[in-house]
C-alpha cells in the first residue's frame, strides 16, 4: 500500500485508540511539513521558505499566492465580511476583533486551486482542510495570542486541528505582525507570503509553544487567509 500522509494520520490514530505505541514512536517526533531544503516545488512553481523555528516547526514561505490571487480573494470576500467569532462555539469575544468570512469548500475555481495548493504545501490531503477563512483587520483590531487546536473538553477535539497556514494578502503600513510569544518570533506580512506552523506532536509542550496572535494593526488594513488542517477528513 502506498503510504500517504492520510494513511499515516489514520494509522497513528488507530494506534492511539488501541492504546498501542512502540517505544521508538513515543520517542520520535515528526514534522508533517516536508522541511528538507529551502524551496518547495508545487506544480510548476518554486516556493522558497525559511525555517524560523524547528521544534515546533514555524516556516515562512514566499510567493504562495500571486498578487492577482491576493487581490481577487479580497474582492470576492469583501462584501461577505462579518465580525469574527472564536472557538467551536462561534462566539464574539474581545480576543478577536477582526471581521471575517469562510468560503465554502471549493466554492469557485480560484478557491479550489488555492485550497489544493495549500494542501500540497502543508503535505496533508485537501479532504482534511476546513473551508478557507478570510480575515480583515483595521486599525486597533487584533487577534490576541491563542492556540488553534481545540481543548480536549471541546467536542471538536475528536477531529482536532493539526496545522495552520496564514497567507498575507497585503503589506500593512504599521503593525499587524503575526507573533509567537513563547518562541520570540514575529512575522511581518508581505503580499503573497505565508507563515506555516504545526502542532501534531506527541509532546504537548511543543504544541503549547505554537501560541500565536495577530498584533493590532496601527496604520492601514491587514487581509489574510487562514487554512486549518484537521487530523481526519472533513469533506
Ligand atoms: O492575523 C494573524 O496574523 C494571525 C491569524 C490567526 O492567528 C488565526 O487565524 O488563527
Amino acid at each position: 500500500m502506498k503510504i500517504t500522509p492520510n494513511h499515516h494520520l489514520i494509522n497513528v490514530e488507530e494506534q492511539i485508540n488501541e492504546g498501542y505505541r512502540t517505544e521508538p514512536e513515543k520517542a520520535a517526533e515528526q514534522h508533517l511539513f516536508d522541511a528538507d531544503g529551502p524551496v518547495m516545488i508545487v506544480g510548476d512553481t518554486a516556493i522558497p521558505f525559511t525555517k524560523r523555528h524547528t521544534w515546533p516547526l514555524v516556516v515562512v514561505l514566499e510567493d504562495v499566492l500571486s498578487c492577482e490571487e491576493c487581490d481577487q480573494l479580497i474582492q470576492l470576500s469583501m462584501d461577505r465580511m462579518k465580525r469574527s467569532k472564536i472557538s467551536s462555539d462561534r462566539v464574539v469575544n474581545q480576543m478577536r476583533t477582526s471581521s471575517g468570512m469562510f468560503f465554502e469548500e471549493s466554492e469557485n475555481d480560484l478557491v479550489n486551486t488555492i485550497e489544493k495548493r495549500l494542501a500540497k504545501i502543508m503535505n496533508i490531503p485537501v479532504e482534511h482542510a476546513e473551508g478557507l477563512q478570510i480575515l480583515k483587520y483595521t486599525p486597533g483590531q487584533e487577534y490576541k495570542a491563542h492556540h488553534d487546536y481545540f481543548l480536549p473538553t471541546s467536542k471538536a477535539a475528536s477531529n482536532n486541528r493539526i496545522s495552520t497556514m496564514v497567507v498575507y494578502f497585503n503589506e500593512v503600513e504599521e503593525g499587524g505582525e503575526t507573533y509567537f510569544p513563547a518562541l520570540n518570533i514575529s512575522i511581518t506580512p508581505q503580499k503573497g507570503s505565508a507563515v506555516y506552523f504545526e502542532y501534531f506532536y506527541n509532546d504537548e509542550e511543543l504544541n503549547n509553544q505554537t501560541l500565536h496572535g495577530g498584533a493590532p494593526v496601527i496604520k492601514g488594513e491587514k487581509w489574510v487567509a487562514t487554512q486549518w488542517m484537521r487530523r481526519k477528513s472533513v469533506r
